[in-house]
């Protein structure tokens, strides 16, 4: 997500580096064998028994997909739970051996027989209002690629699970406005917080076609900046994209010393950008910027799908950045490498911070046009940094 402007802040920030001690030291193996059974008395109850088994669980964590829910966290192997509502829920379930490292399992589940075509708006207690008001029936992926809890010879040191039914604002700022120049990009959305949302242990930014503040679109764009920065190591971020003409998900960092280097200067990875269209919803660019005597460079690879598009299911998007290399995943695959240890890429030898934002239109994508659908969202399930031990 290329900045063309510079801004002075008057601001220098303190970037801290959190430590999660439950990742050091000897890390337990993964669960295995996870088998759940959902069963019920009648297919038109909103009651369900679960049965859980696995191997090498210390507990369970229960999503049973009814929104802002908090999870079930618990021990038991049996467990009964009434929906509030019949409807059409995704249950997830995680067997952890840690708080980090888990296996999980997602089932779709009627609950009280609802026809297929309907998906529970028929209720006439009014909560099947929100459906009518989105007026799509888009739901979050259950299925995806999703990445090892840990990794030889490194410790994760932060995490970002989107728990909870708010965004944690001990990591996250919101960016919220048209920026200068739309975003340095002539991009078309207007950013606000009411865009963002924490449901299921997802992250939602949803981008949507309203006029808002003389934009024709509303999105958003959170940052890590003064909260959480970090300098070399591995970062896997696992996401489910949006799709269409226009529609420009990002997930990517900007060096710490931004408010005062400006760009290119501060340096900029891109962990993840995509340009969505037709032929292009299946191909993800992973690039870094910088200046190079005094003006902007940028080097970038790319990685296409064979089958499918990145709205299809979840991805995890990764990077392994260390004192000589960059290096870009999607899935565990790598696609690109830049050698960092040339003098003009000293950039990339400091701390940087997190941007995730859903763009509309803009110099690179375009506007969306005719085939474009709305609302669109980007779901990200985790980010996670580790380090070298
Ligand atoms: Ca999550």
């Amino acid at each position: 997500m290329k900045i063309r402007y510079l801004l002075l802040f008057l601001f220098a920030g303190i970037f801290s580096l959190q430590c999660n001690d439950e990742a050091g030291g000897e890390l337990p193996p993964a669960p295995s064998s996870l088998q759940v059974t959902v069963s019920r008395e009648a297919t038109e109850s909103r009651n369900i028994s679960l049965n859980l088994s696995s191997e090498g669980t210390s507990f369970y964590k229960i999503y049973f997909g009814e929104g802002k829910n908090e999870p079930l966290i618990t021990e038991e192997n049996t467990i009964s739970y009434t929906y509030g509502k019949p409807g059409f829920y995704n249950l997830r379930i995680q067997a952890h051996s840690n708080g980090i490292i888990y296996i999980s399992e997602t089932q779709r589940l009627n609950i009280g027989n609802v026809d297929e075509d309907e998906d529970g708006e028929g209720e006439p207690d009014g909560n099947g209002g929100e459906d009518e008001d989105e007026g799509d029936e888009w739901e979050i992926p259950a299925t995806g690629n999703t990445s090892p809890g840990s990794y030889e010879g490194m410790r994760l040191v932060w995490q970002d699970e989107f728990e909870g039914d708010a965004l944690n604002l001990d990591n996250w700022t919101f960016e919220t406005g048209t920026g200068s120049n739309g975003w340095g990009n002539n991009e078309l959305q207007y950013y606000r917080e009411e865009n963002t949302s924490v449901e299921d242990g997802y992250l939602i930014i949803t981008a949507g076609k309203e006029a808002y503040e003389g934009k024709d679109y509303t999105s958003s764009r959170i940052k890590t900046q003064g909260k959480q920065a970090f300098q070399y190591g591995r970062i896997d971020i696992r996401a489910a994209l949006p799709q269409g003409q226009g529609i420009w998900p990002a997930l990517w960092m900007l060096g710490a010393n931004f408010p005062t280097a400006g760009w290119p200067a501060s340096g900029e990875i891109d962990i993840m950008e995509m340009t969505g269209g037709t032929g292009k919803d299946n191909t993800v660019h992973g690039t870094i910027h910088w200046q190079n005597e005094g003006n902007h460079a940028n080097y970038g690879g790319d990685f296409s799908l064979e089958e499918g598009v990145f709205a299809d299911e979840f991805h995890v998007f990764s990077i392994v950045w260390n004192p000589e290399t960059i290096t870009w995943y999607v899935d565990g695959e790598e696609f690109h490498v830049v050698d960092i240890t040339p003098e003009e890429l000293s950039e990339f030898h400091q701390e940087f911070f997190f941007i995730f934002n859903l763009a509309v239109g803009g110099n690179w994508p375009g506007s969306p046009d005719a085939t474009t659908t709305f609302p669109q969202r980007m779901v990200v399930d985790y980010v996670r940094v580790f380090q070298e031990e």
